[in-house]
């Protein structure tokens, strides 16, 4: 027997991230290659040739789990029964734009997008906002969203989890599909806080591995600026990986965590950690069939302590910047 199809709204489907991401989609390795799927492609109006453009592509492979594809400019119809959510959509930074800018007017998208959600989508809903500053968008998105559970949203701090695991496995020498209980805490910023406290390498802490130096002085750095060295050397952001990760995210998110393991992922903070409630941040978390939990009861060193106290403070003034979106 066929499964229904599941129906997935991907925002920004005319940008660069959800061209990498809806062929990978449609060919099933979100969901499994026994779930058909529907793609509800949503943009702005100017965005719409383009997106037409890819529709056809997307016709040209003949996904076999690929059944439908609806593109749409309209909230509606765009979040209509929507299972699950990319939110890719936002607006890049403009020439002279200060951050609390960019901060402002991505609000104003989020709010109404939030809203949508809330009204037309299926009431068990998954959403991950990846367009930047994604915490604090998801934070909107999930305020305008009062009919649902906040726990249906998050932001996407999995490609930070991915480059940490990648760099970790270069410099332990160890494969990569090794490197377990990784941690990035958090804002998506370069305040972000990728913690090797807990995380092995084939079973060996690697902390002892690395050391406290490399960790601090090359590992952290690289990791909080790594996206804008490949904006420095492609000329344009990260595509492709980013993708990745969101995949990824809403995989195991749906699918699970393997067991003794989790992933980091940005979800409304319950005061875990002594994080302020109220704010979207990024924790260590496992997940089961749809549900995340944050991993209780790590002990941090004064250090970690501290960075987390940065982020929080970060994502307490991101906040206070949108705090009449929240009004
Ligand atoms: P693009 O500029 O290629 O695409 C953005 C798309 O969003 C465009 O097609 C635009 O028309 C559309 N859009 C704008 N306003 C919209 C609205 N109101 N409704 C629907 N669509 C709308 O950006 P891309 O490279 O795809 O990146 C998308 C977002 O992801 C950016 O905000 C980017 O900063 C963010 N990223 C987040 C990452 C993360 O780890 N959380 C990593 C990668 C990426 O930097």
């Amino acid at each position: 027997m066929t499964n229904p199809p599941k129906r997935i709204a991907i925002t920004g489907a005319a940008g660069n991230i959800a061209y990498q991401a809806m062929f990978r989609i449609a060919a099933g390795e979100f969901l499994g290659d026994q779930q058909p799927v529907a793609l509800n492609l949503i943009d702005i109006p100017p965005a719409m040739p383009s997106l037409g453009g890819t529709a056809m592509e997307l016709e040209d492979c003949a996904f076999p789990l690929l059944r439908d594809v609806l593109l749409s400019d309209d909230l509606e119809k765009g979040f209509g029964d929507a299972d699950y959510v990319f939110m890719f959509g936002a607006r890049p930074r403009g020439k002279g734009m200060e951050r609390s800018d960019l901060i402002q007017e991505n609000g104003k998208i989020f709010g109404p997008q939030g809203k949508a959600i809330n009204d037309f989508s299926s009431r068990d809903v998954r959403v991950l906002v990846i367009g930047n500053p994604a915490n604090t968008n998801a934070l909107i998105a999930l305020h305008h969203a009062p009919d649902l559970d906040p726990r249906q949203f998050s932001a996407m701090t999995r490609l930070d989890h991915e480059r940490s695991r990648s760099q970790l496995a270069a410099r332990t020498d160890q494969p990569v599909a090794n490197i377990a209980r990784m941690t990035v805490w958090g804002n998506h910023s370069p305040k972000m806080y990728p913690d090797i406290g807990y995380c092995t390498a084939s079973g060996t802490p690697v902390r002892e591995l690395v050391g406290t130096d490399w960790h601090r002085e090359e590992f952290m750095p690289g990791i909080q600026q790594r996206g804008a060295k490949v904006i420095e050397a492609r000329g344009a952001s990260s595509a492709a990986s980013a993708a990745n990760a969101a995949i990824l995210h809403m995989r195991d998110w749906v699918q699970g965590t393997p067991k003794n393991d989790w992933v980091s992922m940005s979800v409304l903070s319950d005061g875990s950690y002594g994080v302020a409630e109220g704010i979207v941040f990024s924790f260590p978390c496992q997940c089961s069939e749809s549900e995340h939990a944050i991993v209780p009861g790590l002990e941090l060193d004064a250090f970690g302590r501290e960075q987390l106290k940065a982020n929080e403070a970060e994502l307490l003034s991101e906040r206070e910047t949108i705090a009449d979106l929240l009004s």
